[in-house]
């Protein structure tokens, strides 16, 4: 167990904001639950770390992910593309448009580094570092690596997606990897809340609240 305020942050630390976009918050094409709830908790975080890098979904029109690219399916449902299993999710974060916009209730001016991902028309990426078919990298590991940062604490949305496989693909490229609980929310279809957190536990991804970072 850690305590409160017990992480103390250090220059090798990095913040990584995952997916804060319009189309994932109140109002949005896949609005998650509460989603604008990790607004005022990634501010005072991002406050408090030096270095905070940003994730931004980002698909062209017509994107495989898109239930509406697949003749006869609903969103939510699964199907089989070239590199596996994929759910099918409504039109989002579209380049360019509105949704696909970064809250600007978000007050990281400091951030530096925006990572697009899902731009690959035939191949879905939740994880800022690593596109579905696993094998196409975004460059995020090596920036990171480059750069000397040691632990990686991911925020944002959502928990059991994006932010989920954004932290697994970080403990997997060799980073002590931290999931902030309080600042992300989860869209929780058919079980994947549960089985996402098996998976990060699994992989030694530590979950922890904002108190144990900025105390109090
Ligand atoms: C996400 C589903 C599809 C996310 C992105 O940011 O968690 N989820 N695209
Ligand atoms: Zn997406």
């Amino acid at each position: 167990m850690t305590e409160q305020g017990s992480i103390g942050l250090k220059e090798t630390d990095v913040l990584i904001v995952v997916d804060v976009q319009y189309d994932f918050l109140p109002g949005g094409s896949l609005a998650v639950p509460d989603g604008d709830g990790v607004i005022a908790p990634i501010n005072r975080l991002a406050h408090a770390f030096r270095h905070v890098v940003l994730t931004q979904d980002w698909h062209p029109q017509g994107h495989a992910s898109f239930a509406s690219s697949h003749e006869g399916k609903q969103p939510f449902e699964m199907t089989e593309l070239h590199y596996g299993t994929q759910v099918l999710w409504p039109d989002h974060c579209i380049q360019g448009t509105p949704g696909a916009e970064i809250s600007r209730d978000l007050n990281i001016p400091h951030a530096q580094l925006v990572v697009r991902k899902g731009y690959n028309t035939g191949i879905d990426s939740y994880s800022g570092f690593m596109e579905a078919d696993r094998k196409t990298s975004t460059g995020l590991a090596g920036y990171l690596k480059e750069r000397g940062f040691k632990r990686v604490f991911c925020a944002g949305l959502a928990t059991d997606f994006c932010v989920a496989w954004t932290a697994l693909d970080a403990v997997a490229a060799g980073f002590e990897t931290y999931l902030i609980e309080d600042a992300s929310r989860a869209i929780d279809a058919n079980g994947s809340l549960e089985r996402a957190q098996n998976d990060l536990s699994a992989a030694g991804v530590r979950t922890i609240s904002s108190a144990q970072i900025l105390g109090g």
